[in-house]
């Protein structure tokens, strides 16, 4: 039995080969590190001759982007694997196969995407992606409804929760996306110059409140599997495909938060964008589809979570239709309330995305991010009153 310790190159490539049927003995093997996330190691091993290739992902003890000092449990990568097969299981194409995963070691050995790229990059490139919402409204619906007790059998549904209870990355959350914006946490990472915008997140009573009804949710609403942290670098994408990936942060959690996160992603990129593209009739247009892409992400989910719903033969009493008419309007008011908080979070919390933090110009950065926090705070304080997607829209076209 190997003990845990973090894999040299060479040593993943010998598991690639023991583990999976995917390499032939006179294998050319070629192996990288690749990851650039927040927490992990992340190997990639390709074959030189047949070109089979293999994605080894291994969880480290502690959180990557800080260091040691944040101990962080391997269990993660359990949930992980477990979540993907899940996921897999509920959509087929829009999630990588796991082929193994080894407990020991806290590694799962996965496909490889690498004919794929991160959709952020794109997006910062000003690529469009004509399927994505199809597809991600497609991901969340199935794998939110069928598995909350709208769609799974309700005693097995208590048995997976137990099995996705997942403390300390939850507290991650908890922590730098429902609390630390809001106070002078020493996690907090922000530009010097908002200075006057972060007091004002800090000391605003009537944002603390929704806030806190945020959190609150978030704490103790558990309605189905979430993928706990569906940003746009957790999903890799080509013209054609769309694959989910990274879902360490699975738990059974409020449904509007995968949703939200995908809605906050796209709307940081438009905030960028200014920092990226400098014609303005350019700019102009790829905001629109941005635009567009927020309003089909959510058409095409919630059409689709209605379909399953009404197809399913489930609850009788939760299938009557002013009872779904008035879950989908929670559900959609709790998915801008969360894309808010996401949103704040990037600009000020510890853990940014690169569509505002790697522009170089300092003033197109600070206009982007005041933007950005600026629409962020509106969604957040007025989310409770919100009833359609447009509303979203407005919030995110009127600053
Ligand atoms: C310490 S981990 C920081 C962030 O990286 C992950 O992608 C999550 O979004 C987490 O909040
Ligand atoms: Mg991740």
């Amino acid at each position: 039995m190997p003990e845990y310790h973090p894999l040299t190159e060479t040593e993943a490539m010998a598991l690639a080969v023991e583990r999976t049927s995917l390499f032939t003995e006179n294998a050319e093997l070629f192996c990288q590190e690749i990851g650039d996330g927040n927490l992990n190691l992340v190997f990639h091993i390709k074959d030189q001759k047949s070109s089979a290739s293999v994605i080894i992902k291994q969880a480290l003890p502690y959180a990557k982007v800080v260091g040691e000092s944040w101990p962080l449990t391997l269990d993660r990568a359990r949930i992980e694997s477990e979540a993907l097969r899940i996921q897999r299981s509920l959509c087929t194409e829009l999630v990588p196969e796991v082929y193994c995963y080894i407990p020991e070691l806290a590694v799962t050995i996965m496909e490889d995407l690498s004919d794929h790229h991160i959709m952020r990059r794109g997006l910062i490139e000003g690529r469009r992606y004509s399927l994505f919402a199809e597809h991600i409204g497609e991901f969340m619906a199935n794998t939110l409804f069928y598995t909350s007790d709208l769609g799974m059998n309700q005693q097995e549904k208590k048995l997976q929760q137990g099995r996705f209870v997942n403390p300390e990355l939850c507290k991650i959350t908890e922590d730098l996306i429902f609390s630390d914006p809001y106070t002078a946490s020493p996690n907090n990472n922000y530009n010097p110059a908002l200075q006057d915008m972060v007091d004002r997140l800090q000391t605003d009573e009537e944002l603390h409140f929704e806030v806190a009804q945020l959190r609150y949710k978030f704490l103790t609403q558990g309605e189905a599997l979430l993928h706990g942290d569906l940003h746009t670098g957790s999903i890799f994408v080509t013209d054609k495909t769309t694959k989910v990936i990274d879902p360490e942060f699975a738990f059974y959690g409020p449904m509007g938060f995968d949703p939200g996160a995908i809605i906050a992603n796209l709307i940081l990129n438009y905030c960028g964008q200014l920092g990226w593209i400098q014609d303005n009739a350019v700019l102009a247009d790829y905001r629109a589809y941005l635009l567009d892409t927020i309003q089909n992400v959510w058409g095409q989910f919630e059409s689709h979570f209605r379909r399953l719903w009404n197809e399913h033969d489930g609850d009788w009493l939760l299938n009557k239709k002013q009872f779904q008419d008035n879950y989908m309007l929670k559900l959609f008011q709790d998915t801008a309330g969360f894309a808010g908080c996401k949103i704040v979070r990037r600009i000020v919390g510890l853990s940014h995305v690169a569509d505002i933090h790697t522009i170089k110009d300092a003033a197109a950065k600070e206009q982007a991010e005041r933007m950005a926090l600026t629409i962020g705070i509106a969604l957040i304080k007025n989310h409770r009153q919100m009833k359609q997607i447009g509303e979203i829209i407005q919030t995110v076209k009127g600053v």
